[in-house]
């Protein structure tokens, strides 16, 4: 069994897939706190778990503008750069793909809305790496800059994806070889010892066990990156897909979602006729959320979330906001049914779609769709 050397993991998740293990914490509890608990935090791996030895690990830098290839150690890493935090939110692709299937099937795992979590990383910046290996980063054959990680499947092929040069170089976008996560060693599960932090990047190209980065001309050639992790028009199906008609997936378009109440719950308004909700929203490419809002009647009408988030700049926000929302319930009758929604708002004042079925996609990613829940008043 390649997985018999996999962490132990916690009870509390919701498991997708166990080989690969592949899980997602409560959703009710996921808005809870600022910074997803790092046993709390979704993973998603295609691969075993490697176990990598702090003292055998060993980082690959090679590629267009680097005349000698160089390789560091766990202890260089840490020593010879700056160490800097950022905090970033990752969500998977696939983040609440269980609601884009029940319009028509789609291919891939069954998450619910909890495959994104927030999380304070530390490490080495790319572009201080990059530097000290003396990379002359004004090459014009560095297109790409490709990332592989140390699980490999039976063959001997690696986990592997890319990034847009000019997105991953540019000094602002704090890309960041992480070796903590909220301050202690990344858990194996999520990357031990060292993984790619890719601000504002989908979770896929946020490469785990990171034991190679290399300056290309092309993007990545793992399947990840060239046959997976696109989206396509809902007119587009396995008979007729072409993955190289669709570029692959970087930023994120702008997503929110009710945590608690969960779908399905019965709730008690308090003595003023209210219930709280509680969630989370988050945009890609450092868009900050500027703006919540939440329907008690299905859409009707809208009250606006009280927000919690960074003090960082609109355009340069990579972690997660946090929101609340007291919505009056005092109007309808015990018993009756009723419909939540949540709808979030970008910086670039982009919105999430009303319905689902206009963004079916073939893999059931990208799903942003306003997130609905039925709830019953006691
Ligand atoms: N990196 C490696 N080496 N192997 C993987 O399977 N999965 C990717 C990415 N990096 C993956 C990887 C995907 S699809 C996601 S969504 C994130 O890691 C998940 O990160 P997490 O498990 O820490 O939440
Ligand atoms: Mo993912």
């Amino acid at each position: 069994d390649p997985y018999q050397f996999d962490p132990k993991r916690p009870g509390y998740f919701a498991v997708r897939s166990a080989k690969p293990f592949n899980a997602e914490p409560p959703l009710n509890v996921l808005a809870d706190s600022w910074l997803t608990p790092n046993e709390l935090f979704y993973i998603r791996n295609h691969l075993p778990v490697p176990d990598i030895q702090p003292d055998e690990y060993e980082l690959e830098i090679e590629g267009f503008g680097i005349k000698n290839p160089i390789k560091l150690s766990l202890k260089e890493l840490k020593e010879k750069f700056p160490k800097h935090t950022i905090c970033v939110a990752i969500q998977c692709a696939g983040n609440r793909r269980s609601e884009m299937t029940k319009v028509k099937q789609v291919r891939g795992l069954y998450w619910g809305g909890a495959a994104i979590s927030n999380a304070n990383w530390s490490g080495a910046k790319l572009v201080d790496v990059l530097k000290y290996c003396d990379a002359d980063l004004n090459d014009p054959n560095i297109k790409h800059i490709v990332f592989d990680g140390a699980d490999t499947d039976a063959t001997g092929s690696s986990y592997g994806a890319s990034v847009p040069a000019e997105t991953a170089l540019d000094g602002l976008n704090q890309f960041i070889l992480a070796y903590e996560m909220n301050g202690v060693d990344i858990p194996r599960d999520h990357g031990y010892p060292v993984r790619l932090i890719a601000p504002g990047i989908v979770g896929a190209r946020n490469v785990k066990w990171l034991n190679k980065i290399t300056l290309s001309d092309e993007e990545s050639h793992s399947h990840w990156q060239r046959k997976d992790y696109k989206g396509f028009s809902p007119n587009v199906d396995w008979d007729n897909v072409d993955f190289e008609k669709s570029p692959s997936i970087q930023e994120m378009p702008i997503q929110s979602a009710i945590c608690d109440p969960v779908d399905g719950s019965t709730v008690t308004p308090n003595a003023n006729g209210f219930i709280t909700v509680k969630g989370y929203a988050w945009s890609g490419g450092g868009r900050k959320v500027v703006r919540v809002d939440v329907s008690p009647d299905g859409g009707s009408n809208w009250i606006t979330a009280d927000l919690e988030q960074e003090d960082t700049p609109l355009n340069r926000t990579y972690s997660w906001t946090l929101w609340k929302a007291d919505i009056p319930v005092a109007s309808l009758k015990q018993g009756s049914n009723f419909q939540v929604v949540c709808k979030a708002i970008d910086s670039s004042y982009n919105n999430q779609p009303e319905n689902v079925e206009p963004i079916w996609n073939l893999r059931g990613v990208l799903t942003n769709s306003w997130h609905r829940i039925n709830l019953k008043l006691t």
